[in-house]
């Protein structure tokens, strides 16, 4: 048998939750069998960095409590049936194969083809799977709850067929695979997904992939606050997120033409050979006004990312807090992806006690993160209940769209 990946877990969990019990009847209801493995895949917040991870450049999130768990059990074929405890997604049935057509966009069982097309271009006679997923990461808020769902797929096929792979290998294999839903994604979300540490948030740098786990201080919070507009990576969002991609490409291409440095030279060789101010004083000599505005976010938003870095391990809650207001007005001004209620969330977090706050993740609509002491956390999210939420709709409980963060382990796969 080939040696299985980091994610398996040995140690069986100890408490079943009413969530697991829930997924093992909802198996049993809809195949008449039982579920014999089970992935749990988290959610995750960025701290800082966004828009970077596809520029090559770093990134600081953490993996969050709230996962994505899909029970299976083995098939002897290549099909894959799956099914949801949330009804809203219909169950879906397909083949593991090297080409295998989409749904339409924005189906859910995309996310489950992306990860089987990939690794079926890799391994030849791959077997598939029955299985029922329940998940508590709110759906198009920016915490990757789509992620969680391939990379849960992806596992579960790896360690059915007994294929051995290095963690950063399926990390950036799952990056290209996530494109198949038509975003031009960055490998963030694969990776923390995959390699988050409990109690830490990780350095994500890319070509080649590593994770750096920074434990998070005792004293610090992330308060999660949806802004209650939905980021749907398969509508708008999507054109608008490639858009980026493009323009990003292009400011590159333009400054390094300037800098008389070879072509394909990178951002972040760029980075190691220039200063930022250097590199902006050459952008605004160079590009338009709108390429200058996207440019200027990439590189400062880098250098944001390290300066995060050590007000974390120097446990300066202060300094990251104004790293992350500035990484908010970044998002805002320069790459203009927030909204009005992101806006409005990160200015009640602050004049509440935050010590800064920003969108996490993609941006058009999703969540906010704040950062604040234990001291203060109650006075914001008071804040955001009554300043935000209060008057407003929201399907869900409080709860679902206000919490605590907590930075939690990445996936595994176990028996049950
Ligand atoms: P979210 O927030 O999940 O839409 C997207 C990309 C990331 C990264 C962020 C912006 C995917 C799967 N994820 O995340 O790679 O570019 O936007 O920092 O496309």
């Amino acid at each position: 048998m080939a040696q299985q990946g980091a994610w398996r877990s040995v140690t069986e969990p100890t408490v079943t939750s009413r969530r697991e019990e829930h997924l093992h009847e909802a198996f049993a209801k809809e195949y008449g069998t039982v579920g014999t493995h089970m992935a749990r895949t988290p959610g995750r917040v960025n701290l800082i960095g966004d828009h970077t991870d596809y520029n090559g450049l770093p990134v600081m999130p953490m993996a969050i409590q709230r996962d994505l768990m899909l029970l299976c059990r083995a098939r002897t074929d290549s099909t894959v049936r799956a099914a949801n405890v949330d009804r809203q997604f219909a169950p879906r049935s397909f083949e593991i194969q090297q080409e295998i057509a989409p749904y339409d966009p924005g189906d859910w069982g995309n996310y489950l083809k992306a990860g089987g097309q990939a690794l079926a271009q890799q391994y030849a006679s791959l077997c598939g799977f029955d299985a029922m997923v329940s998940s508590d990461i709110p759906i198009a808020s920016g915490l990757s709850s789509s992620t969680a769902l391939m990379m849960a797929s992806a596992l579960m096929i790896l360690d059915l067929n007994d294929v051995a792979i290095s963690g950063p290998q399926l990390m950036e294999m799952m990056a290209r695979a996530e494109h198949y839903v038509g975003t031009r994604g960055g490998g963030m979300d694969q990776a923390i997904c995959l390699g988050a540490q409990p109690q830490s948030a990780s350095r994500i740098d890319f070509n080649p992939m590593q994770l750096t786990p920074i434990p998070v201080p005792s004293s610090w919070r992330f308060v999660i606050a949806s802004s209650l507009v939905q980021a749907e990576k398969s509508g708008a969002a999507r054109e608008v997120y490639n858009s980026r991609t493009r323009e990003c490409r292009e400011a590159l291409g333009l400054v390094t033409a300037a800098c008389r440095v070879p072509d394909g030279t990178s951002y972040k060789d760029l980075m190691s050979n220039a200063s930022a101010c250097e590199l902006l004083g050459v952008a605004e000599r160079t590009l338009e006004a709108t390429l200058v505005r996207r440019f200027r976010h990439v590189v400062t938003e880098a250098s944001r990312v390290d300066d995060a870095e050590q007000a974390m391990r120097a446990d300066d809650v202060n300094a990251f807090g104004r790293l992350m207001s500035e990484s908010h007005a970044s998002l805002r001004d320069d790459f203009e992806v927030s909204c009005e209620e992101l806006d409005n969330l990160t200015e009640i977090a602050t004049g509440s006690g935050a010590s800064g706050a920003r969108l996490s993740g993609a941006g058009f609509g999703g969540c906010m993160v704040a950062l604040c002491t234990a001291d203060d956390v109650d006075g914001v999210v008071d804040a955001l209940t009554a300043e935000f939420y209060s008057g407003r709709e929201f399907g869900e409980q409080l709860e679902d769209v206000l919490f605590i963060a907590e930075p939690s382990k990445g996936a595994c796969v176990m028996e049950v």
